[in-house]
């Protein structure tokens, strides 16, 4: 009778060892980003929670249709994109911490010839902003940094492409398609904790032009190095940032908190054993 409980004991013993090997391996640190703004354009009608809509010039509209942002632009030759434009503004978007900041989307320009479709991002505090202009008249990019503007030849996307604009701290990359298409380095946003995005275009030429933008998303990875005093009174980090693999090798090693729990229960038998 004695040995029947000292068996059930162990069964429980082994039982809340598993279970807790178990709870273990649950406790893996995400390395998804963090979501803070996100449209699809799906409803058909402007999200003005989201959005603010800056118009300028006769003939320059939003609209939001087919699930998806349509921009007409159309240019009155006064030369300054100031007096005419089909832009959306955003709401202020708030984040602190941040080691990198990811914002994307999708986005196409159906009949390139004499417009430029823009993508910006602002620090509302202090005006700077980075951001990709493709300038169709002349088969530009522009890459818009604090430090100056930066032009390549390219054409813009007749298609719908992903685009994605990341911001570092001492730097910002361009992909689109999935692929890395330029690396900047620049420091001008390193201190942004409010930004607004600005999407749509302008043109200068009495002819409508047609932008789209898709799927806007912003998101972002967290600063997480933890600081330590050290006794010398300088302050220094502890920790380098760990990619999702050595943070599950660390869960995993974390797990096998359960070996002296099996030496107990290895333990335990024996002296039931021996009882
Ligand atoms: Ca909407
Ligand atoms: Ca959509």
């Amino acid at each position: 009778m004695r040995m029947r409980k000292s068996v059930i004991f162990l069964v429980y013993l082994l039982l809340s060892s598993y279970l807790n090997v178990g709870f273990v391996g649950f406790s893996k640190v995400s390395a998804q980003g963090n979501l803070v703004f996100y449209d699809d354009f799906n409803d058909n009608s402007l999200d003005t929670a989201k959005w603010t809509e800056d118009m300028a010039g006769s003939g320059n509209t939003y609209s939001e249709e087919n699930g998806e942002a349509h921009f007409t632009t159309y240019g009155h030759r006064t030369g300054s994109y100031t007096t005419e434009h089909a832009f959306l503004r955003s709401e202020i978007i708030q984040i602190n911490g941040w080691d990198s900041v990811t914002f994307s989307g999708r986005w196409k320009f159906t009949d390139p010839g004499t417009a430029e479709m823009w993508f910006r991002v602002y620090d509302s505090d202090t005006g700077n902003y980075i951001g990709v202009r493709y300038i169709s008249w002349t088969s530009t990019i522009a890459y818009d940094r604090p430090e100056g503007t930066v032009t390549e030849s390219r054409n813009a996307p007749k298609e719908y492409t992903p685009f994605k604009l990341v911001l570092k701290r001492d730097g910002f990359e361009f992909w689109e398609g999935g692929e890395l298409v330029k690396n900047f380095s620049t420091v001008g946003m390193k201190n942004a904790s409010h930004f607004r995005i600005v999407i749509g275009g302008w043109d200068d030429s009495p002819k409508k032009s047609h932008i789209y933008f898709d799927r806007m998303e912003v998101s972002y990875e967290p600063n997480v190095l933890p600081t330590t005093v050290s006794p010398s009174g300088t302050t220094s980090e502890t920790h380098t940032k760990t990619s999702p693999e050595a943070r599950e090798s660390t869960s995993d090693s974390t797990g096998k908190t359960c070996g002296p729990g099996v030496v107990a229960l290895l333990a335990a038998l024996i002296a039931a054993k021996r009882r």
